[in-house]
């Protein structure tokens, strides 16, 4: 047996590497993601056109450009790719988040990036083939697996279910459920035409037809998790349709299938309608509500995130107070590094190892290449710093012990929450 490396006040430089190296070298799960198994087909953006037009960018591309909303959409995917180069990384330094992304990536792929030929780095995507490309990424961001937002009504994903999917260990199936508890009076005749017998009143039977439907989809898809993304001023007394099948429905089904609820708080959809995906908002939540299901339904889990940053600091207060709790990620427009940083600094002050620091949020395959990258840097030097607040103290560190907690935070936590076998 080889002697344990520990760290002490006098051999903290050596601590610098361990740390990096070991968030470097631990596979993650990527707990929430917009990317599918390749068998979902089109459903899986891979590749630069897809990169280029990812909506952050798009959002970001009108700040520049004068082109109307109606040219820029009417164009085809290559051409609003070659006007996203050529605003956001060629008359204009890409230094934001989102645009130093795509370097990122390509540069951990392989691109050089000294001369750039958009052209040339097209035909080198168009070259891989779907299977080489989920390897290609899943080993430069260093994920074991990633899990999916599957959409019961989405018109390309439902065939593959109800065709019998065959699972991919790669990518796992959470029960997105916007629809239903967002829009219910909207979207009811959708479990109608699915054969459930509901309306719009919901009355007990209907309430038990919603719960098979939810039953049916969780076991369908094997759903790690149910999840929602709900608007700032989301309550559960308002006596909304929402609120009653969330508690009547959503956490009876969660609860029977030993499942977390996972809710994304605080976005406004379509504050600008006209940028498509890239015209959503944010606002600060109540955490009201979120106190509330915590404490009333204690047997029941909640995965929770909130998209504004004022929401944070209560956030992780609350997750103090209820074991059924665990926050992740930083969502959207906190996918920053500055956020990230403050984000993981405080919520490790609040609830040391206890959390699920990030998801990558990947809409495109090889955005999972940047986020992975840019956010293991950051937590690497959070760690650090905590770490060599500890070595001050006369505390020492095993890599043992870095390494146990780096992998609760990438996954660790994840998989015990939901009391499963990765
Ligand atoms: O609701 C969500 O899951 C959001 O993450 C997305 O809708 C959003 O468009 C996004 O991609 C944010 O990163
Ligand atoms: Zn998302």
């Amino acid at each position: 047996m080889s002697e344990p490396v520990v760290y002490t006040r006098e051999t903290a430089v050596g601590l610098r590497n361990a740390i990096k190296q070991i968030v470097e070298r631990t596979p993650v799960t990527d707990i929430h993601t917009h990317l599918y198994a390749p068998v979902f087909g089109p459903l899986l953006l891979r590749g630069i056109d897809e990169m280029l037009t990812y909506h952050y960018l798009v959002a970001e591309y009108f700040r520049y450009a004068d082109t109307s909303y109606e040219t820029f959409w009417a164009w085809p995917k290559t051409q609003q790719a070659d006007a996203i180069w050529k605003t956001l990384f060629l008359d204009n330094s890409p230094i934001s988040e989102a645009c130093r992304g795509v370097l990122t990536a390509l540069n951990l792929l392989g691109f050089d990036l000294a001369s750039p030929d958009l052209a040339q780095i097209r035909r080198e995507f168009a070259r891989l083939d779907v299977e080489e490309h989920v390897k290609l990424v899943f080993d430069a961001a260093n994920i074991k697996s990633a899990v999916m937002t599957n959409d019961p009504f989405d018109d390309v994903e439902c065939p593959v279910w109800k065709a019998g999917y065959t699972p991919d260990s790669r990518f796992h199936a959470v029960l997105r459920i916007d629809p239903l508890l967002n829009d219910w009076e909207g979207n009811c005749h959708r479990l109608q035409d699915a054969g459930y017998n509901v309306y719009q009143r919901l009355t007990s039977r209907c309430i038990v037809e919603v719960r098979r439907f939810l039953d049916d989809w969780v076991k369908r898809m094997n759903a790690l998790y149910m999840a929602v993304s709900l608007p700032p001023d989301f309550v559960m007394d308002d006596g909304s349709a929402r609120a009653c099948l969330i508690e009547e429905a959503v956490l009876p089904v969660a609860q029977a299938n030993n499942i977390p609820f996972a809710m994304m708080i605080g976005v406004t959809r379509n504050v600008n309608p006209a940028l498509k995906l890239a015209g959503d908002s944010l606002g600060t939540a109540s955490l009201a509500p979120l106190e509330y299901l915590c404490a009333t339904y204690p047997k029941n889990k909640f995965m929770v995130t909130y998209l504004a940053r004022e929401n944070q600091h209560a956030a992780a207060v609350t997750a103090r107070k209820f074991r059924n709790l665990l926050l992740f990620g930083c969502w959207w427009f906190l996918n920053n590094p500055s956020l990230i940083e403050e984000m993981t600094r405080m919520r490790i002050e609040l609830l040391g190892t206890s959390i699920i620091p990030q998801h990558s949020d990947a809409r495109v395959l090889d955005q999972a290449v940047y986020k992975w990258a840019h956010s293991r840097e950051i937590i690497s030097r959070v760690l650090r710093h905590k770490y060599a607040d500890l070595l001050e103290t006369g505390w020492t560190i095993t890599e043992d012990a870095i390494r146990r907690d780096v992998e609760k935070l990438l996954g660790g936590n994840f998989w015990s929450f939901l009391q499963r076998e990765l």
